[in-house]
């Protein structure tokens, strides 16, 4: 019996080669994920089987590209260890399969390296399977209309011109804008809402520094954050260190007379309670409120290292607040910045502001799509600006 392993980048590759060289009975008898320390010799290690003249020399060998070398190896596999690898290599092209399947569009199953490497890109961010889906299909389809003949297979395709299609096609699915209030009169009344914690009252000290002292704008701030003892007294200590307006309120009618009498101001900003599923109903009339206010621009303030799935039904559940924006803090504590964009693209509502620490006023950004693709990706090294 004669055994040889071979290093390749499929375990497909590995079999070609060893058809070719030992011939068709050529038997595939185990299959592994090549250890890590070995991995520039081949994807996977795939070790075949024929069986030779009895007293044959036993022996293994390891391929390497355009090299053949002979390795010492372990005595040949008794008939049970060969049908436990016959079915381990079963259900490693089960696996194999099943992974395929759920990655990438049909009719790109097994064509393309760069395929599957987006989508694993995109999902490794945490972008939801569906969008990341629809986008590697899209790109390719942008890249075949432009590039390739109808009916070429895509595995010719340029890479780099697939990452930049990729850039795009992500890039035209949410938007971004960081305008403070709706509309072109004043005041310009923003309104930060949310789950409880998510950073709602420290951004929104953030922005009346930002945009209020720093371009020296009269400001007011707002609190409606009555349902905890005490609660509105971290806004009050953060106006009377800035120097700005502050009252609390706890109805609607007294906010919205509050807003009435402040009309001279530039920029008023509104805290809200946080606010858990449950607590929404509670909420109803400050939702209706907001929802139906058309000169308050409500920002959804939004943890982004929530769990996606948290992430979306939250989202769903502040619908009813009629948000036109969404706000993310907290970019400090997650590496997964899929979330964002998949929330973004679920939605239709623009992205306005990201927090990345607790510094005040240090630690805000304006939301950009540039600096969206970039944290998504990131670990792909495409060059987002480019396309964005
Ligand atoms: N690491 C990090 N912490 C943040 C960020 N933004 C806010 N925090 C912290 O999160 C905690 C809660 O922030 P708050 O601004 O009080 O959150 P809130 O949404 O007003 O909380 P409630 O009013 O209780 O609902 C504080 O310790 C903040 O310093 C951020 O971007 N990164
Ligand atoms: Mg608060």
């Amino acid at each position: 019996m004669k055994i040889k392993s071979y290093y390749a980048r499929t375990v497909e590759d590995a079999l070609a080669a060893a058809r070719q060289e030992m011939g068709e009975e050529a038997m595939l008898v185990n299959s592994r994920k090549t250890p890590l320390e070995a991995r520039h010799l081949g994807e996977y290690e795939v070790v075949f089987a024929t069986v030779g003249p009895v007293g044959a020399a036993t022996e293994a060998s390891l391929t390497l590209p355009g090299e053949s070398k002979m390795i010492p190896t372990a005595p040949p596999p008794d008939r049970l260890s060969m049908e436990v690898a016959e079915l381990k290599k079963e259900l490693e092209g089960m696996r194999r399969a099943i992974t395929r399947t759920a990655c990438a569009p049909a009719q790109w199953v097994g064509v393309s390296q760069d395929v599957s490497d987006a989508y694993a890109t995109l999902t490794g961010a945490e972008i939801s399977a569906e969008l990341a889906r629809e986008v590697v299909q899209a790109a390719g389809d942008r890249l075949q209309g432009q590039r390739l003949p109808l009916g070429r297979a895509p595995q010719r395709m340029d890479g780099a011109a697939f990452g930049r299609a990729l850039v795009e096609e992500l890039s035209s699915r949410f938007t971004a804008d960081a305008t403070l209030g709706r509309g072109p009169g004043q005041p310009k009344i923003v309104a930060l809402v949310g789950p409880p914690g998510c950073g709602k009252t420290t951004t929104l000290v953030k922005l009346a520094v930002n945009y209020g002292l720093a371009a020296r704008r009269p400001v007011l701030l707002l609190s409606m954050d009555t349902y905890r003892v005490a609660a509105a007294d971290q806004l009050r200590s953060y106006a009377a260190i800035l120097g700005v307006g502050f009252q609390v309120l706890d109805t609607v009618t007294s906010l919205a007379q509050a807003i009435e009498e402040n009309r001279g101001k530039e920029l008023i900003f509104i805290d809200t309670p946080g606010l858990g599923y449950g607590e929404l109903e509670d909420s109803a009339s400050l939702g209706h409120f907001l929802s139906t206010r058309g000169d308050i621009d409500t920002h959804l303030v939004l943890s982004a290292s929530m769990k996606p799935a948290d992430l979306s039904r939250m989202v769903d559940a502040f619908g009813i607040l009629r948000p036109q924006h969404l706000l993310f803090t907290k970019l400090d504590e997650t590496a997964s910045y899929g979330p964002i964009l998949s929330e973004a693209a679920r939605t239709g509502k623009p992205l306005s502001f990201f927090t990345s620490g607790q510094r005040i006023p240090e630690d805000l950004e304006v939301a950009s799509k540039e600096r969206v693709l970039d944290l998504v990706l990131a670990v792909r090294g495409v060059q987002a600006r480019s396309a964005a």
